[in-house]
């Protein structure tokens, strides 16, 4: 992504880019809250400056990240991902989770990839206030007021994919496998498949895998996946995982298997389509295996 020029817009571009109606933002240009010069025609205009400041000051919702994606420019410089992960630290060591959600807004809106925000931000922060907390450096408070600024923030942006994307008319199924309760890494996988187009039921922690194959077969899932941070009793886990995937397997849905349970010994005996330890992984994989069909990319090109 290159870098957004300093350009003149309309009062529609910039509900557009703000993600807010036509009438707020004329509300804020008439009350002097964003500046606009009048054309000799009457029409308001507004630099494009003046509103990426407004976003910051957090008056409104922040930016609209499809209006920048669609038009291939970013909105603010890309930072790296190392300096976001320090910053972010810093913010759950200082218990600031409000501002945490907000870093984690400003990087996307700068044009971070989600695979980059998982794998490189949510990933290595969450591991550092795991061993901080190890340490006693940090309370367990900490890691669950990071844990949900994370996930709060992860729903919102699942709402914007959902209003977003073009829809590729498949389906995936997924979940935890039952006794683990984690959380972030099963979101960052629903919310890489919806980013894509995909239709997502997500059937979260604890969940057997009984289950996980009757939804996927009611549905005629063309995906299933399982996110694995923590097995119980690996004997069990191998059983089950086998038999799920001779279930999916007559049905033509693939298994993709991800999480960082899946190491050592046990990975050798597991049976699945995919495995994978990250989200930018995923993402090969799912280009690599579910190419956009025709109809979806003629959707897309109209849409650029
Ligand atoms: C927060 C946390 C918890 C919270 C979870 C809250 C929640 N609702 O999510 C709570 C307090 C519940 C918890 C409990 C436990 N935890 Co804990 N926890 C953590 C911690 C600190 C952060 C986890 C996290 O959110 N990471 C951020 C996410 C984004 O990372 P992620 O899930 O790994 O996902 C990334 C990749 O793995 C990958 N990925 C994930 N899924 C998938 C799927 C696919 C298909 C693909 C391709 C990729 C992929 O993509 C993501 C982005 O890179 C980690 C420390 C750490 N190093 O991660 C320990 C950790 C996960 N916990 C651990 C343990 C041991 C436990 C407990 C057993 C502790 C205990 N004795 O009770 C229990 C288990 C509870 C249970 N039954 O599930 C271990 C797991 C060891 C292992 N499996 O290798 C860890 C690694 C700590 C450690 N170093 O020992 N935990």
């Amino acid at each position: 992504m290159t870098e957004m020029p300093e350009e003149i817009v309309t009062v529609s571009d910039a509900a557009e880019m703000l993600g807010v109606s036509v009438s707020s933002v004329k509300r804020w240009v008439d009350g002097g809250v964003l500046p606009a010069v009048k054309t000799s025609g009457g029409h308001r205009r507004l630099r494009v400056s003046d509103i990426m400041s407004l976003a910051r000051s957090g008056v409104t919702g922040g930016l609209n990240i499809d209006f920048f994606r669609k038009r291939r420019v970013s909105p603010l410089p890309m930072p790296e991902p190392a300096a976001v992960y320090s910053e972010l630290l810093n913010l759950v060591k200082e218990r600031k989770p409000e501002e945490l959600a907000l870093g984690l807004d400003r990087a996307r809106q700068a044009g971070l990839e989600l695979h980059t925000m998982g794998d490189e931000v949510i990933f290595p922060l969450m591991d550092e206030v795991g061993k901080l907390w190890h340490e006693k450096m940090l309370d367990v408070a900490d890691e669950h007021l990071a844990t949900r600024a994370i996930h709060n923030t992860l729903a919102r942006w699942k709402e914007s994919a959902l209003q977003a994307s073009p829809k590729t008319g498949r389906l995936a199924v997924g979940a935890c496998p039952q006794g683990d309760y984690s959380g972030l890494g099963n979101f960052l996988v629903e919310l890489s498949l919806l980013e894509r187009g995909w239709k997502v039921l997500n059937l979260g922690p604890n969940t057997p895998m009984d289950s996980l194959a009757m939804v996927a077969r009611e549905q005629h899932a063309d995906l299933v996946w399982l996110t694995c941070t923590f097995v119980e009793s690996e004997d069990s886990f191998v059983t089950d995982l086998k038999g799920l995937h001779q279930k999916l397997m007559s049905h033509g849905t693939a298994l993709f298997l991800g999480g960082r349970a899946l190491q050592g010994p046990l990975r050798r005996k597991l049976t699945f389509d995919w495995q994978g330890d990250t989200l930018a992984q995923l993402d090969r994989a799912l280009a690599d295996r579910f190419p956009a069909t025709r109809e979806t990319e003629n959707r897309e090109t109209s849409k650029a």
